[in-house]
């Protein structure tokens, strides 16, 4: 079989690509190693960009994303017992976030897909990258008991962290970069009426918390836990009771429980993998980098190496111009060090650390007095959140 571009992983990332480059007659197979139950069984990131949300519609992803997705203008931050409101549209010159959950956009994508015939080979196994150095590079993987090989002009790697694209770049190349946290955030979905209209961060003595939701009648919230805990040692009432232990009291007495529908527990960690390309292999998302879910660039993230790609390959194929591929890696990894300093700044800002000192905890109340306290702050923060330029 021969393609132009061979996307290994089936999820955000490298379904988007696969879309936008179908719309435009470049050629594309996506390789993803689990069933598509499986991927769309995963809960993951809940608030989009408006760049992302942009490329959705350009790539005629975006119709039920418009149609159920909230437009949220602010959040609210809940610290020393007040609730304080970021008003983003106001702080970042008009513009707002999506909140649509990524299974939902993910099932966009997968759907969009097969409207428009897009070949995506699901449960693909033991993927392997082969001449990615090369002019004609490969990838073989087996389905069935077969073996297939795939030729192709390009490899983008959207596999994720867990993936093998970035196994593919040398050790004496590759330049990894990793924070990891001393904490995890324990998530429950509940069929619930979200406790507040926008989502709420809370930072407290007794660890970060977030309300957030997928709908009016779907809730979405975490709470910050020891990353020895296992869902299993958090009973359903045991987590309601925590949360509302970290939320101010009129919030907590407004707080709708419910039976959690998924249960699960999110290391945090920063990483950032370079250079995102070797040879005629690309990496996207997550395969090139992770943050910490505070300020919800994990999945926005993505967006601007799939915008970057999507473009360079275009100009390639279409004018013979190369230099958007070649300049792939240094133009993406400058929008990700930025979403990479924002999440680790809210991270921070919100966490409680195990390892503190009191200096520690006095630099974090001075930012979030800080915060409140400077319209520039606040921009600076709105700006970040509703996502940098591409
Ligand atoms: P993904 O990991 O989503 O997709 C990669 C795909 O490649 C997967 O489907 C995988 O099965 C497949 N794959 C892996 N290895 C393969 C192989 N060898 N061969 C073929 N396919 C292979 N972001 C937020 O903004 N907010 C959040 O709250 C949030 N919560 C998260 C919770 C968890 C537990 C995780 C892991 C991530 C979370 N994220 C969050 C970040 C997340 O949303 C990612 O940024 C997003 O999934 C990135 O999409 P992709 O780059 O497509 O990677
Ligand atoms: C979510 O709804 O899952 C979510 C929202 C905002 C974040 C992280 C997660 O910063």
């Amino acid at each position: 079989m021969k393609v132009q571009v061979c996307i290994v992983g089936g999820g955000p990332s490298g379904l988007l690509l696969s879309q936008l480059l179908h719309l435009r007659g470049i050629d594309t197979i996506v390789l993803e190693k689990y069933s598509r139950e499986h991927v769309l069984s995963r809960i993951r990131a809940g608030v989009l960009e408006h760049g992302f949300a942009r490329l959705m519609r350009e790539a005629q992803c975006g119709e039920r994303m418009d149609r159920e997705g909230e437009i949220h203008n602010g959040f609210h931050i809940a610290h020393d017992g007040v609730l304080d409101h970021v008003d983003l549209h106001k702080y970042s010159g008009g513009n707002s976030v999506i909140v649509y959950g990524q299974t939902e956009l993910t099932r966009d994508l997968y759907e969009a897909r097969d409207r428009l015939g897009g070949k995506v080979v699901h449960n693909a196994e033991d993927v392997t990258l082969h001449e990615v150095k090369s002019d004609a590079p490969f990838v073989t993987y087996r389905s069935g008991g077969e073996r297939v090989r795939v030729l192709c002009d390009f490899v983008v790697g959207a596999d994720g962290f867990h993936g093998v694209s970035r196994q593919s770049i040398p050790k004496d190349v590759l330049r990894e970069y990793e924070k990891i946290y001393p904490f995890g955030w324990l998530g429950v979905l509940s069929r619930t009426r979200p406790v507040s209209p926008e989502l709420i961060y809370v930072k407290h003595e007794r660890g970060f918390a977030l309300c957030s939701m997928r709908s009016q009648v779907l809730s979405r919230y975490y709470i910050q836990v020891p990353l020895t805990d296992k869902p299993k040692d958090w009973a359903d009432d045991a987590f309601w009771a925590e949360l509302r232990r970290r939320l101010p009291q009129e919030v907590a007495a407004k707080l709708i429980t419910g039976p959690s529908i998924e249960k699960s527990i999110a290391p945090l960690r920063s990483f950032v993998a370079e250079p995102m390309q070797y040879g005629r292999l690309f990496l996207a998302g997550d395969a090139a980098h992770i943050v910490p879910p505070t300020g919800a660039r994990g999945l926005n993230s993505a967006a601007s190496d799939i915008y970057y790609l999507y473009h360079a390959l275009i100009a390639h194929y279409q004018k013979g111009d190369d230099s958007g591929l070649e300049g792939y890696s240094k133009k993406a990894l400058a929008r990700i060090w930025k979403a990479q300093r924002f999440s680790w700044w809210m991270t921070m800002l919100l966490h409680r650390f195990p390892d503190r000192l009191p200096y520690d905890d006095e630099l974090q109340q001075t930012e979030m007095n800080y915060l409140f306290s400077s319209e520039t702050a606040l921009r600076l923060l709105a700006e970040n959140y509703v996502g940098l330029p591409f």
